[in-house]
């Protein structure tokens, strides 16, 4: 997806021409305080404050209202979580059936309209997708539903979708009817209109292409061409020898016996812990390089212990930045921890294969040699940065963007022949033939409205009356120093904060700060609760990152004691066309807790037996 997202409209189309932004997901800060490689310059805050001020009219289209952007006004549409799709359905109902639609771009710049518009009006299931079906499935009122369409119809839109959505069972759907939404109005390939995938989902979406990427290291060929999505990796370990469909392709999984884990905490982001509890006891060795005692780590045989920022050299910079920082040593390793990079090495020369994994440098060298080739590929495109020696002195070194203002789809707009799409057809696909010859009856070839497996319009309900979105983390990222005293602030009774409905909690007898169990057929969890009207009655949040924290760690489905939602998530594939995580499409029940409440441990580490004693001395 990465070209897609560097290509996405400028935040500037936004502050000077939307007049409208219809945001699915929101726009919340709290995800742009985040970027991979870290924000240099909180521009999606600016931009959206500087758009308020304009008067660019902002709503938000999510189960949770401060999901909205905080420091401008916006529209709260409360919809049942997973209904994006009906919703846009029922949008394009209306355009379609009123005429607002714009048939000379459908018809020059994409593909499949009479799909789509057949699909739409119901000719062939019998289900017409009018905005009273929308409502009766999402929960909005019908007449809001046909008076946003005209208004989207009548100004300068945009349509933003965050990426939350797509962590839902079909929830590539959203996605495509969104393009469709945009397509039929019009406005793509205009300032300030189309659609937008992530806008506040990190920081750098809205900002312009540096026009050189920063260097990383040279990733070597893999000779091992098997693959698998990594939303499947508990079936990987205990299906050996099992079958996958994907992206129009069958998948065998592999046997695996070893497990190498570096840069990721599987017990915070996989789906149904206690299915990958199980998973992990196949594999004969599993090896981790970790510079905390996560629960990752505490599921390893091996562990290999890794130096923080603090205690190393590095560079910092983002793709979506123009800084990049000098990350300079503050202190020794604790212990015997080493850089990932040393590790490597020095298995490397176990191996026999030292120089072809170094290439001759160490690490100081490395860092000189990757900087020295930003500097040339900037220089290429006329962008000037420092000798390394200046740049390391002074912390840090800006590249001048030549750009900054990019519209998506602007020249594909301008001539869709010289600029047509990577598409099979070269243009926009409402339908696609690709798609629709792997005969997937979960991702036909145009944009369709599917019931979730878990959501509030399901019989499960009645068992599970709650729909549990579990989003990421205000106070980190993701499981990252969830020890740490930030983190900790913003626990409740020491757990991750449940935030629910006073009406959801008066029912059940839930007062604010209460510890609670939240819990489904899959497994349960402690969590805090926080009583607030900005969610949606008949909807919970419980954010990702509380390290896994199982009260018996040998059985699978013990009480998680501290509030990771991943003992309720469900663990199968989004479609077989992408086979996505889906932890947005999960029911659970909530109750107070009763009893004594078991202490959170996960933060314990544990007791560390002298190297000397029982194994020989690694050199350094
Ligand atoms: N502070 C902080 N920022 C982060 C991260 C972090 O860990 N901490 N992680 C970063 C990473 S790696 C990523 S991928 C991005 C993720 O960015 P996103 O995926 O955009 O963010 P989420 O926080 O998962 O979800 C945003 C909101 O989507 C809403 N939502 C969930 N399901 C639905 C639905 O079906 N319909 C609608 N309309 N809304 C729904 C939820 O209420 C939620 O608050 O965030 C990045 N930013
Ligand atoms: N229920 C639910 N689950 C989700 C999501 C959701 O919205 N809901 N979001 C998903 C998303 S978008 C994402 S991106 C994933 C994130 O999931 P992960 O990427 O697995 O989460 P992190 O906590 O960032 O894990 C990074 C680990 O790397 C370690 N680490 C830090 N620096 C180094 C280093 O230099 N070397 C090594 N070897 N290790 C280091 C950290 O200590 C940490 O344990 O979670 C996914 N899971
Ligand atoms: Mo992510």
């Amino acid at each position: 997806m990465d070209g897609l997202v560097g290509n996405h409209s400028t935040w500037d189309g936004i502050v000077e021409h939307s007049e409208l932004v219809v945001a699915f997901g929101g726009l919340p800060r709290r995800n742009t305080q985040v970027q991979a490689g870290g924000p240099a310059r909180h521009e999606a805050t600016e931009a959206i404050s500087r758009a308020g001020k304009r008067g660019v009219r902002f709503i938000t289209v999510s189960p949770v209202r401060d999901d909205g952007p905080d420091r401008v006004a916006s529209e709260w549409l409360s919809l049942r979580p997973n209904s994006d799709v009906a919703v846009m359905l029922g949008l394009a109902h209306v355009l379609i059936t009123e005429g607002l639609h714009d048939s000379g771009f459908v018809e020059r710049y994409c593909v499949g309209f009479d799909t789509v518009r057949a699909y739409v009006l119901g000719e062939n299931d019998g289900v017409p997708k009018t905005a009273r079906w929308a409502a009766s499935l999402s929960g909005l009122d019908a007449n809001r539903i046909i008076a946003l369409a005209r208004e989207m119809a009548a100004k300068r839109t945009m349509i933003a979708v965050n990426w939350a959505i797509q962590r839902a069972d079909h929830g590539e759907q959203p996605y495509w009817m969104a393009v469709t939404l945009a397509a039929l109005l019009g406005q793509i390939g205009l300032p300030g209109g189309g659609f937008g995938f992530g806008y506040s989902s990190t920081n750098g979406m809205g900002r312009a292409e540096l026009g050189f990427r920063w260097p990383a290291f040279p990733q070597g060929k893999n000779p091992v061409t098997s693959f698998i999505p990594v939303a499947r990796l508990t079936d990987l370990l205990l299906d050996p020898g099992g079958h996958l469909e994907f992206n129009g392709e069958v998948l065998t999984y592999p046997d695996i016996r070893l497990v190498y884990w570096a840069g990721g905490n599987p017990f915070h982001h996989h789906q149904d812990l206690n299915r990958l509890v199980e998973a992990w006891q196949r594999p004969q060795t599993i090896i981790v390089n970790e510079p905390y005692w996560t629960a990752t780590a505490r599921h390893a045989d091996i562990v290999l212990p890794v130096t923080t920022p603090l205690e190393r050299n590095d560079l910092a910079f983002s793709n979506r930045e123009n800084v990049v920082i000098a990350m300079k040593q503050l202190i020794a390793p604790m212990g015997e921890a080493r850089d990932d990079f040393a590790i490597f090495a020095g298995l490397a020369a176990r191996l026999g294969i030292e120089e072809a994994f170094t290439g001759g440098r160490d690490a100081t060298e490395w860092i000189r040699n990757m900087y020295a080739e930003a500097r040339s590929a900037a220089a290429a495109h006329e962008i000037a940065l420092p000798e390394f020696t200046e740049f390391w002195q002074r912390g840090h070194a800006e590249a001048k963007r030549r750009t900054t203002s990019h519209i998506l789809l602007g020249s594909f707009r301008e001539d869709p022949v010289r600029h047509a799409l990577a598409t099979p057809s070269g243009r926009i696909e409402l339908f696609s033939k690709r798609i629709a010859s792997f005969g997937y009856d979960d991702c036909p070839g145009h944009a369709i409205w599917h019931e979730p497996a878990e959501w509030l319009g399901s019989p499960l309900t009645v068992r599970y009356p709650l729909h549990l979105l579990s989003p990421q983390p205000a106070e980190k990222l993701h499981s990252q120093y969830d020890q740490g005293s930030v983190s900790r602030a913003g626990k409740v009774a020491d757990r991750a904060p449940l935030r629910l409905h006073p009406s959801d909690a008066a029912i059940r007898g839930i007062r604010n700060g209460d510890v609670v169990k939240v819990f489904n057929d899959r497994g349960a969890c402690l969590a805090g609760a926080v009583l607030t009207d900005a969610v949606s009655q008949g909807v919970v949040q419980l954010p990702t990152g509380a390290w896994y924290d199982p009260a018996d760690p040998k059985i699978a489905g013990s009480l998680e004691k501290h509030g990771n939602p991943n003992v309720l998530t469900l663990d199968h594939g989004s479609s077989r066309l992408a086979q996505a995580p889906i932890c947005n499409t999960t029911l659970v029940e909530v109750v107070a807790f009763e009893g004594p409440v078991p202490a959170v441990t996960a933060f314990t580490p544990p007791a560390i037996v002298p190297a000397s004693s029982h194994l020989p001395k690694i050199e350094r």
